[in-house]
């Protein structure tokens, strides 16, 4: 009875071993296009070419991905910390009001229940209606209008 106590926990410990083992294997594969950044389950990358919004989206979706949605400080963290070696540009990200003024929506479909607005942001000041991040002092969100020129960041699914 005992030995067969001790043999079910040796091969308890060995499978977790090997599981161990696997979830390095795949972090050091990263899972993700060579060059971008794995967070959580999603793969991250930041485009220094300057576009419009929807541009912007477009180019990600040319990538199997979307403008990035963001869901927590720690992922709007990860996010801006890709543009930092580029000295914190502003940068768009995949949030837009365009089909209805006020309701806040991710390009990726995702629901909008995280934000990092600046104070007295967003204030569709002249019809802003999509988000740039780094903006001001703090590195906060803007509604800005679409059709400024800025780099952007995308995100997809491992
Ligand atoms: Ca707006
Ligand atoms: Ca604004």
């Amino acid at each position: 009875m005992k030995l067969l106590t001790v043999s079910a926990l040796l091969c308890a410990m060995m499978a977790l071993t090997m599981a161990v083992a696997k979830s390095h294997l795949v972090k050091r594969a990263n899972g993700c296009p060579h060059g971008w950044t794995r967070n959580s389950d999603r793969c991250f990358y930041y485009v220094p070419r300057t576009m419009t919004w929807a541009r912007a989206e477009r180019n990600c979706l040319s990538m199997g991905a979307n403008l990035a949605s963001v869901h927590s400080y720690s992922e709007y963290q990860v996010v801006q910390s890709l543009t930092g070696r580029h000295g914190y540009p502003q940068t768009w990200i995949g949030g837009t009001d365009a089909p209805q003024e006020g309701i806040w929506l991710w390009s990726d479909g995702t629901s909008f229940h995280f934000s990092a607005w600046c104070p007295e942001e967003p204030n569709n000041l002249g019809n802003q209606h999509c988000i740039q991040m780094n903006f001001e002092g703090s590195k906060c969100w803007d509604d800005l209008q679409c059709d400024h020129h800025l780099p952007s960041v995308c995100a997809k699914k491992v």
